[in-house]
């Protein structure tokens, strides 16, 4: 492929219901989409950046800059034989995995078209369904979040997580089970507690969770190697977990039992297979996370879902969980038994929604090879 001309467009995305995690509350997504355009055919890609760098350093604007100034010159113009020959590439950038997964994505997408394939099977997965879970943020009351529980189990959700801060913790995990006692259950703390906490935490264990997910601050390992010593509950790593080294830094110091892989956060697709096959080598199961993604990374999710390691249900859910309107056609549904249907289109699956996107952009900007 040879990537004539790299557009990028800032969307504004209203969420259905605000999402709120120990460090705030998402009410409107500002999403990156990026095109990539190569010989007649679009590949499209999502960069995950939060508005403000509170759950990660990057930001909307950040990764805007750097696909502006460093990844763009980088890419239009050049031929690439397969989209894993980006990453070599991109690779003096440091940090700004975000914005670099979202270029990246886009590539893949146009090699798959280009080979006539779905991404999932191009990616080298072969599941024809992945595992849904659900994320729920902090609620107002805990009535109010056990009923939210109750619609998403209804609607087939394999299980449960729960957001946690201090105040918002042990007695919410308690109610839950004390309600679901047989459910899919886990938490996740987005670096809310400290190692001293450690007798605070060990109180979750009597709720048999099946993990809980990023206890500690967001760039540490080690010292969840030692709350992991202390802990029946597997502890699973997501925000310092950016590359296979790092995963295996966490494994080989048993920081986590289980690992969640962001496409972003690890910087694409081809940094994703790694932390998924060094997993898998290493017996850690993973499962997919979510960024509160448009339709377009929400279709990079579930091809990446469809690794044979993706052995746990993710965050990956349906569309109207988020939007009133996805930006990709026929959105992302979910069936009764809480699995998403892989598309078999070739690349994305998915027709991404110009007419929609082109409401909700607030800015766009190409480069093109001259
Ligand atoms: O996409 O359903 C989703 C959100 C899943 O909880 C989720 N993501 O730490 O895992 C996580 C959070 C990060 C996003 S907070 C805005
Ligand atoms: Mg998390």
């Amino acid at each position: 492929m040879k990537i004539e001309a790299l557009k990028l467009r800032e969307v504004r995305m209203a969420l259905r219901y605000p999402f709120e995690t120990s460090f705030g509350v998402t009410r409107e997504r500002r999403i990156l989409l990026v095109e990539a355009v190569s010989e007649g055919l679009s590949g499209w890609g999502e960069i995950t950046a939060g508005e403000g760098p509170f759950f990660s350093p990057e930001t909307t604007e950040t990764a805007w800059h750097v696909v502006r100034d460093f990844i763009a010159p980088l890419v239009v113009g050049k031929h690439f034989a397969a989209a894993a020959e980006l990453p070599p590439l991109l690779e003096k950038i440091r940090g700004h995995e975000m914005a670099r997964a979202g270029v990246e994505s886009a590539l893949w997408d146009i090699e798959a078209q280009e080979k006539g394939i779905p991404l999932a099977m191009l990616l080298g997965g072969d599941r024809e369904e992945i595992a849904c879970g659900v994320s729920l943020g902090i609620q107002p009351s805990v009535k109010a979040l056990l009923e939210k529980i109750e619609q998403e189990l209804a609607a087939g959700y394999q299980r449960i997580k729960i957001k946690i801060k201090p105040g918002w913790d042990v007695e919410v995990a308690r109610a839950v089970r004390e309600r679901f006692p047989g459910i899919k259950l886990m938490v996740d703390a987005n670096s809310a507690y400290r190692l001293e906490d450690t007798a605070h935490l060990k109180k979750l264990d009597d709720f048999y969770l099946m993990m809980i997910e990023q206890p500690l601050p967001w760039d540490d390992i080690y010292q969840h190697a030692r709350l992991q010593a202390e802990l029946q509950t597997p502890i699973c790593l997501d925000e310092p977990i950016h590359n296979a080294r790092q995963a295996q830094t966490a494994i080989e110091l048993r920081a986590c039992r289980i690992i969640n892989i962001k496409l972003g956060r690890v910087g694409g697709h081809s940094e994703a297979r790694k932390v998924h096959d060094l997993c898998q080598q290493t017996g850690i199961p993973v499962w997919c996370g979510g960024m509160l993604e448009s339709g377009v990374g929400r279709a990079h999710n579930v091809a990446l879902s469809t690794l044979p390691n993706f052995s746990l249900p993710g965050d990956v859910s349906a569309s109207r969980r988020y939007w009133e309107e996805d930006i990709i056609e026929p959105e992302v549904e979910v069936s009764p038994e809480g699995t998403i249907r892989v598309p078999t289109g070739a690349g994305l699956g998915y027709r991404v929604r110009r007419d929609r996107i082109e409401k909700l952009t607030v800015r766009q900007e190409t480069w093109r090879a001259r």
